[in-house]
């Protein structure tokens, strides 16, 4: 076992991470910009070390900072979290030629699902359902209409070194195709210096489901259950629940299997998820894999009542996998609390909390990093907590939820606490009548 993780990253997740080292008897460093000096992943860390100023890209996102600080620390693995370093192979390489352990998948592994045509392609191999399309690059507009006309529009256009909705063009008919697919062809080559476009029939109001998998270094991969991810707003999730109220035993058996498929494929080593669009005849189809411990990971702890973290340190120290596949015995729904007015379009509201009381009492689980007189910097991403609740069906879920939510006092700032307030009353989140396209026409002020 690891004698001392360094955590690179802030906020919950860097407590999240510490909490669990310290269970399993690891010793912890933290890194913090000067933003962040007062956050508590710096409090209760064993030791810290300040990796430069606020800006994200002379910290967090510092290889050679971060490096620095595995050195002059004498730390032997390094936990990413979720976001900044997470899923960067260059990292992950950099750590093992260190000889520090990345506490994650091989950089190989990382560069295969950033890619998303390699991604694809590899799901294609390993018999996992993806959606029907070029599977490849488009040469240029015309190929991109040929594919159209065999696979019927709508259609959708996405950059391959894209992923999480960034890229990604509607074609409803051919005379709209060429100046979509300029566009987005331009767009990917300023955002990821990559222009490469692919193609794919457009899936209509879908649910976003994942799978969580786990994998260990000798070959065998476990899938926990799904997530339903559907509540999200510009990409952004905001709900997330387990099991989905769209989900069947037949299913979940089949996701699940098909998930274990992408996993053992790539001989995936570490906790992952893998991403699926379902339509509404419950056909599901590949979307793309996260190779990191993501956000909602909480809602799969709670439910097959195992710390996520905990299992991914193990199998990154070489331990066995142990369980087997799992099925939900509980409900559990998270939201999450960001710094942001959303009766103003979600605008980041950032400043102090003057006083902050966070919900308690049987199934309420609220993994923060902010307290009483902290405050929300500015130069990071808006989530401040998540608010967990389990019962035994999701309607007593839902209830638990609103009832927690209720308690919660944030003051100082703007939350989207009174956003969840609404949605736990509205009648289609409470029937599970749902899919990804509910935001949009969702209103607060009814
Ligand atoms: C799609 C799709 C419909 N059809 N692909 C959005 C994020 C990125 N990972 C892929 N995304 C989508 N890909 C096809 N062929 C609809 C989306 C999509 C979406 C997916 C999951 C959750 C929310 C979404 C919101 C808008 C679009």
């Amino acid at each position: 076992m690891f004698n001392k993780i360094l955590i690179a990253n802030r906020g919950e997740i860097a407590l999240r991470i510490i909490r669990t080292c310290k269970e399993m008897g690891i010793l912890t460093v933290a890194v913090y910009s000067t933003a962040d000096k007062d956050s508590l992943h710096v409090r209760f860390a064993d030791e810290a070390v300040c990796i430069g100023p606020p800006s994200s890209t002379e910290s967090y996102l510092s290889i050679p900072k971060i490096m620095a600080a595995v050195e002059i620390t004498n730390a032997d693995a390094v936990h990413p979290g979720y976001g900044f370093l997470a899923e960067n192979a260059d990292f992950a390489e950099v750590c093992a030629e260190y000889n520090v352990k990345f506490i994650g998948p091989s950089p190989e592994m990382i560069r295969k699902m950033g890619d998303k045509i390699t991604a694809k392609e590899t799901m294609i191999k390993a018999n996992v359902p993806v959606v029907p399309g070029s599977g490849g690059l488009l040469k240029d507009a015309n190929h991109g209409l040929k594919v159209a006309e065999e696979i019927g529009y709508p259609v959708m256009l996405k950059a391959t070194a894209g992923g999480g909705g960034k890229g990604m063009r509607i074609v409803w008919k051919p005379e709209e195709l060429e100046d979509n697919f300029l566009k987005a062809q331009a767009e990917a080559k300023a955002s990821f210096s990559n222009d490469g476009i692919y193609i794919e029939k457009f899936i209509e109001e879908p649910r976003h489901i994942e799978i969580q998998i786990i994998g260990d270094q000798y070959g065998k991969v476990i899938h926990l259950s799904e997530r339903d991810c559907s509540i999200q707003r510009r990409h952004q999730k905001l709900v997330e629940e387990c099991p989905s109220p769209f989900m069947t035993d037949e299913l979940r058996k089949e996701m699940g299997e098909a998930a274990k498929r992408a996993g053992e494929a790539i001989n995936y080593e570490g906790v992952g998820t893998v991403e699926f669009l379902v339509d509404k005849y419950r056909k599901f189809y590949f979307m793309e894999m996260n190779t990191r411990i993501q956000v909602e990971h909480c809602v799969t702890e709670e439910v097959i009542d195992h710390d996520l973290i905990k299992e991914q340190i193990k199998v990154a120290a070489g331990e066995k996998i142990e369980g087997e596949d799992y099925v939900p015995l509980m409900h559990a729904i998270e939201c999450r609390i960001n710094a942001e007015d959303p009766f103003n379009d979600f605008r980041p509201a950032p400043g102090k909390i003057h006083s902050f009381h966070s919900p308690k009492g049987h199934g309420v689980r609220v993994d923060t990093h902010v307290y009483a007189g902290y405050a929300v910097p500015p130069f990071y991403d808006s989530m401040i907590a998540k608010l967990i609740c389990r019962a035994r069906t999701r309607e007593e879920c839902i209830l638990k939820m609103e009832r927690a939510l209720d308690e919660f006092i944030i003051e100082g700032i703007k939350t989207t606490v009174p956003f969840h307030q609404r949605l736990m009353l509205n009648e289609k989140f409470k029937s599970g009548d749902f899919n990804t396209g509910f935001i949009n026409d969702f209103d607060l002020e009814e």
